[in-house]
């Protein structure tokens, strides 16, 4: 690690103490690990691997989806692209972000999510992203909250 990266993660660290509560501090924390390798492999990397067990529940060759381990919502998967793009924000503008929501939609119908679900995909710190391989996250099954958290 560079003294760059030391120094950052002491940055985010000193903010999340200042800011936030003990739960924020830990999830600000985890983030700047992940902030910090988000140019390497995630643990999504290893779910694409098959290294780590996951409930996939379809794969094409360009991307994948399988439910969350820490569900928000009766039905709750993330749809992630094959190559580790680490957030929304550094995709490039090709057809690969369409097909993520196309699945999406697909798989939420295969799901039997009827009445309705919410997409939602976090970008960085302010969106509280916590994994940096870019993902879409579908949650259905209960009636969603507006605004958001
Ligand atoms: P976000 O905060 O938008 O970066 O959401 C990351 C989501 O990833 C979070 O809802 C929990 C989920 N997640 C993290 N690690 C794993 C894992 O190893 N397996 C599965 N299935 N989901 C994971």
């Amino acid at each position: 690690m560079s003294f760059c990266h030391i120094l950052r993660t002491q940055f985010v660290r000193t903010r999340a103490r200042s800011l936030c509560t003990k739960k924020d501090e830990v999830k600000l924390a985890e983030e700047a690990r992940n902030e910090i390798g988000s140019s390497g492999p995630t643990i999504f990397s290893k779910v694409i691997d098959k290294s780590i067990p996951a409930d996939i529940i379809y794969e094409d060759d360009k991307c994948l989806a399988f439910r969350d381990i820490s569900p928000q919502a009766p039905v709750h998967f993330l749809v992630i692209p094959r190559v580790p793009i680490p957030r929304i924000s550094a995709a490039t503008d090709d057809d690969l972000l369409g097909h993520l929501l196309v699945v999406a939609k697909n798989v939420a119908k295969q799901e039997c999510l009827t009445d309705g679900y919410r997409v939602v995909i976090n970008d960085g710190r302010d969106g509280s992203q916590s994994v940096y391989h870019l993902h879409v996250h579908v949650l259905g099954g209960r009636q969603m909250m507006w605004p958001p958290g």
